[in-house]
């Protein structure tokens, strides 16, 4: 269920081991091709899709950046990760990977896709023989797949966290602050990824193409994206990005403007029978600290990986121990995005204290280079051994 970075990757993990599959997919083919959100992908999951025949694409277009900046008191400091960890990070912009993961499920390793599907439900997900219905978009009518296992993968409105049963725990973190996600046509006006800590809250600049950057503004929670006129946006990007030396960001027009409210959640076990929740219908992770398309990787490779080993050799191993394996990580990064939040918010709180706090962080970053090795290596993920 979903034609996400979760859904298609385990379908292309199964096509590849001659697994019937079938992914079912609420939206069309051109949505799912052309919806912006991630472009942030860490190293060993660029490395999984390869070894998966899955990164070719990615390898032949995707942007290494091995350095970011943090912006604070009219200052920039840039922070090398990549020379403190020997590690990189990949920009790819999420559509892109997602056009090259239907393409290869669906054209060239001949999964079965239907788009559009309207009413998913889940039946008997406690039972050897689960089933999956849906209404087809084109005939009206109801339509029935017997399934010997459920990947849910269909984000975090789908359908599949709702048929959890009441005993499964979500665990939710909110918060309370908003963040306006922007993409400007506009070329990115630095050569890494930019963290803005100005006293009228956060401000990030995030390259994804050489025509276009992500940008974000801390901003209320529910706040209405009418408020931000693009003078506005443009204006306190400015202010906010501002440090001394550094030219002033180049304007273009805005492509998407839509406010993110910050929150996140976990689901313990992402196991019910049959059905293995995998990705954001498992765990949110607010775009932080650019960690939610990582962790849908890392589900699916897992769980894709345990299904082969299942089905081909009888090794349910992978299986029995999905969710603990998924949540090490998943808490690991969550724990990272709630430490990274501070850094980003507390100075524009009002709390004079956390300010301080916040700033000595800082600080503590660039003068420290234990403390900045121990954020690049969680900026970076930890590359396995969990
Ligand atoms: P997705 O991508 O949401 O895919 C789920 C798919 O399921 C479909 N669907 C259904 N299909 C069938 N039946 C139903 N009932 C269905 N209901 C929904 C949906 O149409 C969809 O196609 O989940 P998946 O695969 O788990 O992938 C998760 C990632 O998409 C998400 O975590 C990231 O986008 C988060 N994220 C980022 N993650 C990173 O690792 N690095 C980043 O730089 C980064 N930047 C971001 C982000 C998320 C953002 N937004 C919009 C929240 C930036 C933004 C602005």
């Amino acid at each position: 269920m979903g034609a996400g970075p979760a859904g298609l990757t385990v379908g292309n993990i199964l096509r590849a081991a001659g697994v019937d599959c079938l992914v079912l997919e609420a939206e069309s083919r051109e949505f799912i091709q052309q919806r912006p959100r991630a472009g942030v992908i860490e190293e060993w999951a660029v490395r999984g899709l390869e070894q998966r025949g899955l990164g070719g694409r990615l390898l032949e277009r995707a942007e290494r950046h091995s350095v970011c900046e943090f912006r604070f008191e009219g200052r920039g400091y840039r922070l090398p990760y990549q020379e403190l960890t020997g590690r990189h990070h990949w920009i790819y912009p999420q559509p892109l990977l997602v056009t090259d993961l239907v393409r290869e499920y669906a054209d060239v390793r001949g999964g079965e896709i239907r788009f559009g599907v309207r009413d998913v439900r889940l039946h008997d997900m406690d039972s050897d023989r689960p089933t999956v219905s849906y209404t087809d978009p084109e005939t009206g009518e109801r339509q029935l797949v017997h399934c010997d296992f459920v990947a849910g993968c269909d984000g975090a409105r789908g359908a599949a966290r709702a048929a959890l049963p009441p005993w499964a725990r979500t665990s939710r973190h909110d918060y309370g602050i908003g963040w306006l996600a922007l993409l400007a046509e506009a070329p990115p006006s630095a050569d890494c990824v930019l963290f803005g800590m100005h006293a009228g809250g956060f401000a990030g600049h995030m390259p994804r193409s050489p025509e276009v950057t992500r940008y974000y503004l801390q901003c209320p929670p529910g706040d209405d994206p009418d408020n931000w006129p693009e003078a506005r946006v443009w204006a306190e990007l400015q202010q906010r990005l501002r440090a001394a030396g550094r030219p002033p960001l180049t304007e273009g027009p805005l492509l998407e403007k839509r406010v993110l409210d910050m929150h996140n959640y976990v689901v313990e076990p992402m196991v019910f029978g049959r059905l293995f929740l995998a990705g954001d219908a498992a765990h949110l992770v607010a775009p932080i600290a650019a960690k939610g398309m990582n962790l849908a990787l890392n589900d699916a490779f897992l769980l894709g990986d345990a299904l082969v080993a299942h089905l081909a050799k009888g090794d349910s191993r992978g299986l029995d121990g999905y969710s603990g394996a998924c949540l090490r990580r998943v808490w690991d990064y969550q724990e990272f995005s709630e430490w990274l939040s501070e850094i980003y918010h507390g100075i524009s709180h009002d709390d004079p204290y956390r300010a301080g706090t916040t700033l000595a962080r800082l600080r503590r970053l660039f003068s420290s280079p234990l403390a900045a090795a121990a954020f690049a290596e969680q900026y970076l993920g930890t590359a396995g051994g969990y």
